[in-house]
């Protein structure tokens, strides 16, 4: 058995459902606390002291953790519910077996390396996705996370087991270098032929809430003209949201819906709906969400229903640092460069130091599924890369 199945077996057995192999591990949910368990548990046996940010976002440090110019390498624990074993841990565990890979070449690294596990990057809890790393950053602040509920009520304050600690500069200030590896969300590696990929950009996108409100009434004894059904025109977006994203080469997802009331026998006062819009340019996603807010607009005048945008988290496109990007290339021989439509932690953090990501080939592309896949060997040629990128950086 590979040093990788091993730890990965550990790992893969927490949040999973025994019955479609789909994970749920929301933010500080007995399922993500066992694996920061299982962090803490893999840092002691390495002795590398962790240090937790007050966000939720934990560091396993090699090296002095005061020495600064460190190098950050990790991911995220939490899930999408019903999603797959490897977008978020397959970063984590391979930074933890890379810094085993380093120590066993002898490698005295010339910087700190500090593993890290950020909290909440899906948002599937409380709906900000990479809100763990943009605590850090400061592009969320204490206040704002501090707002924050999840679908049962429950606040982060809560959820966490106290207030959000707000921006750490001070923490911030002591990496130099950061490099996410994570499973291809798509097929860019698989159709190229090559396991191991260096991240270019990322998409700008972002996630709209759509507020639908109408007139609760009977189902059986209002006539059809007589309605204000907010369905109705939650109906129209998912579909507009389509053909918009068909006709732009982008791409446009509504989730996350909510009907009040939510009876068979009672048409809805109020339906609440999330869009994510993403495009491979920033013209194209606003043109995109304009062009859908005014045809939900017009429709919502015939169906009678009023329309409530707010934009949550819009992420800008993510240039990832061109040196770095062709360094980690050079070091692994060629390796091919690729964009990702997906958002990251190393989104993040990309403003504020250079960051780079790595990408492990998943055959079918699929993500966000339990049908999410990496083949082991590629899963090893993943953690050879990074240990590669991690000698050269240190
Ligand atoms: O949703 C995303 O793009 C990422 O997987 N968090
Ligand atoms: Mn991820
Ligand atoms: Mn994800
Ligand atoms: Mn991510």
């Amino acid at each position: 058995m590979t040093a990788f199945r091993a730890l990965w077996d550990e790992l893969a057995t927490l949040g999973r459902d025994r019955g479609t192999g789909g994970y749920l591990r929301y933010a500080y949910s007995p399922a993500e606390r066992a694996c920061r368990d299982w962090f803490a548990a893999q840092a002691a046996a390495r002795d590398l002291p962790v240090e937790a940010d007050g966000n939720g976002n934990l560091f396993a440090w090699w090296g002095d953790p005061a020495a600064g110019d460190a190098v950050l390498t990790g991911s995220h624990f939490d899930s999408v519910p019903h999603g797959g074993a490897y977008d978020g841990p397959l970063g984590i565990v391979s930074a933890f077996l890379a810094v085993d890979a380093l120590r066993a070449r002898g490698h005295r690294p010339a910087r700190p390396v500090a593993v890290a596990a950020f909290v909440e990057e899906e948002g599937a809890r409380f709906g900000v996705p990479c809100l763990g790393s943009r605590l850090l950053t400061g592009a969320v602040d204490a206040d704002a996370a501090g707002a924050l509920r999840d679908a049962d009520g429950v606040s982060f304050a809560q959820a966490h087991g106290g207030a959000p600690a707000g921006a750490r500069p001070d923490l911030l200030a002591r990496f130099g270098t950061a490099v996410e590896l994570h499973v291809e969300q798509g097929r860019g590696l698989a159709e190229v032929g090559a396991a191991v990929g260096v991240g270019t950009a990322i998409w700008p996108h972002g996630r709209w809430r759509v507020t639908l409100t109408g007139e609760p009434n009977h189902a059986g004894t209002t006539a059809m003209a007589d309605r204000r059904d907010p369905m109705l025109t939650a109906a129209f977006l998912v579909l507009a949201a389509n053909k918009q994203a068909r006709l732009r080469a982008a791409r446009a997802t509504v989730g996350r819906v909510q009907v009040r009331p939510n009876a068979t026998n009672a048409i809805p006062e109020r339906v609440t709906a999330w869009l994510d819009a993403r495009a491979a340019d920033t013209a194209t996603l606003t043109a995109l969400v304009e062009g859908l807010t005014a045809q939900v607009a017009e429709r919502a005048v015939r169906d009678g229903t009023e329309v409530g945008w707010a934009a949550e988290s819009v992420t800008a496109e993510v240039g990832f640092d061109p040196a770095l990007a062709a360094r980690l290339a050079a070091l692994l021989d060629g390796a091919p460069l690729l964009p990702t439509a997906a958002g990251h932690d190393a989104g993040v953090l990309s403003a504020h130091l250079p960051t780079a990501m790595l990408f492990v080939r998943n055959h079918t592309g699929v993500s966000h599924s339990p049908a999410e896949h990496a083949d082991d060997a590629d899963c090893v040629a993943g953690v050879d890369a990074l240990a590669s990128v991690l000698a050269g950086l240190t």
